[in-house]
């Protein structure tokens, strides 16, 4: 097999003092973390959109890196050399995952019988580029928002025949991650959602799009599938209002719908912030309703509003989100690098330095989180904070749904008046937070 990207060597851990740029200095897979390999805790995948197909083109300007891998565009030949470029990326780099839409395979045809042939020759081909890695596919998802048929959305669009192409693409993609035994199935809303109430029926479209993961449901249940589904929650971008807004929004839509014991959240850093959150608040969202399943790992650009998808960098991110990851027991997905490299970073040497990075900022956010949570001041202060509750026979009465509204009001009546809460002591658990962090 030729080798595509000749400059770039693999990639190993060489320490913190290493200056050598294609040298991870944090991410040392092996390294035993919690009883875990590191690279255990942090299953990282590659996203064959931004890192295979993306190539940097705005709304200003055409592209600037050049993703071509020696082949024609368009053509299935650029189809298999972006396959074999991304399995010499994540070998050089050591990532074990990938995942995928179904255009980002292969180039869509006019006719979807024969994209969907073009979809099975792919598949085939990835499958024997996989035998003898270690290689897999970590979810797989359906591309229903770039085709002008998806102007008003797929689950949400007026036209049903629109719909039935939604249920088709959905289908074929869910063949191609059961065929590539990929762990889970992903559902970005993508264009579901609406420019405005004036035209729209939102109980109607949102009934729509719950039929729609039913019937993906059952459909890859019925073909093997036993992985998890995923929403991906985001509020708005490209449409002024989604309907996945965020992790509350989802599940909420997904428990209304018998959706829930299927279905897990993929939260995204970016969207996170474009909903008004922290991404630490969507990662606890999920996870104290028990579906924390897989992430986007990127991160915004707080003074722009919108997706920028960048390589994750902000290593106080990446700590809460692994302090959330631990927390919650791990992840049965994985974290994708939903990111991709600033428009005038083009060089292959460029798109290495992007995962390089994303990888060593995730391996500092888990050396944190384990500090963090083995200091257990964090823990305590929380624990000590609503101990009224488990301390007082009030407290305990309430807890154990004892009392009833006229009790407790008695109670309050002859306290006369209650002292204050206790501190809610911010800035000391800031600087513990510091304290532990950047400990000499
Ligand atoms: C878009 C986005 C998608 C999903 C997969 O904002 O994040 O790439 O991750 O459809
Ligand atoms: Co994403």
């Amino acid at each position: 097999m030729k080798e595509i990207f000749k400059n770039i060597p693999t990639i190993k851990y060489e320490g913190a003092d290493s200056k050598n740029p294609l040298a991870f200095k944090f991410y040392d897979p092996d390294k035993i973390v919690l009883g875990k390999k590191m690279s255990e805790h942090l299953p990282f995948a590659m996203a064959w959109w931004h890192n295979l197909c993306a190539t940097g083109a705005d709304m200003f300007g055409r592209g600037t890196a050049d993703k071509s891998f020696g082949a024609k565009e368009g053509t299935m030949e650029h189809a298999k050399a972006k396959v074999d470029a991304g399995f010499e990326f994540m070998q050089k780099l050591g990532i074990k995952y990938f995942c995928f839409h179904d255009v980002d395979l292969v180039p869509e045809a006019d006719d979807i019988k024969e994209t969907n042939r073009r979809l099975d020759e792919i598949s085939d081909y990835i499958l024997k580029k996989m035998q003898g890695t270690d290689i897999k596919c970590l979810w797989g998802t359906a591309n229903m928002f770039s085709n002008p048929r998806y102007m008003n959305g797929a689950g949400s669009t007026n036209s049903a025949d629109v719909y039935a192409f939604a249920c088709a693409q959905v289908k074929k993609a869910l063949d191609i991650t059961v065929k590539l035994d990929g762990r889970g199935y992903v559902f970005w809303g993508g264009r579901e959602g609406y420019e405005t109430l004036l035209n729209t029926d939102v109980a109607f479209e949102t009934e729509n799009i719950a039929r729609l993961m039913r019937m993906a449901v059952d459909y890859g249940r019925s073909i093997g599938f036993k992985g998890d589904f995923y929403i991906e929650p985001k509020p708005k971008e490209p449409m002024k209002h989604q309907y996945d807004f965020d992790a509350s929004t989802a599940i909420g839509f997904l428990k209304a719908h018998g959706l829930d014991k299927d279905f897990k959240m993929n939260i995204e850093a970016n969207h996170a912030t474009l909903a008004g959150h922290s991404f630490r608040h969507e990662l606890r969202i999920s996870a104290i309703n028990g579906m924390l399943g897989s992430i986007d790992a990127n991160q915004g650009d707080l003074l722009l509003g919108w997706d920028t998808d960048e390589f994750p960098f902000d290593v106080y991110e990446a700590t809460w989100c692994m302090y959330e990851v631990l927390k919650a027991g791990g992840l049965t997905g994985g974290l994708n690098f939903d990111a991709k490299n600033r428009r005038p970073s083009y060089t292959d040497e460029d798109l290495f330095a992007g995962y390089i990075l994303g990888m060593d900022t995730f391996a500092l956010g888990l050396l944190n989180a384990v500090k963090l949570i083995e200091d257990g001041r964090l823990d305590k202060a929380v624990e000590d904070r609503y101990s009224s509750f488990r301390n007082t026979k009030i407290g305990s009465k309430i807890l154990n749904g004892e009392c009833s509204l006229k009790e407790l009001s008695d109670y309050a009546e002859k306290l006369g008046k209650p002292e204050l809460p206790s501190s809610g002591s911010q800035e000391i658990l800031q600087n513990i937070v510091n304290g532990v962090l950047f400990k000499k």
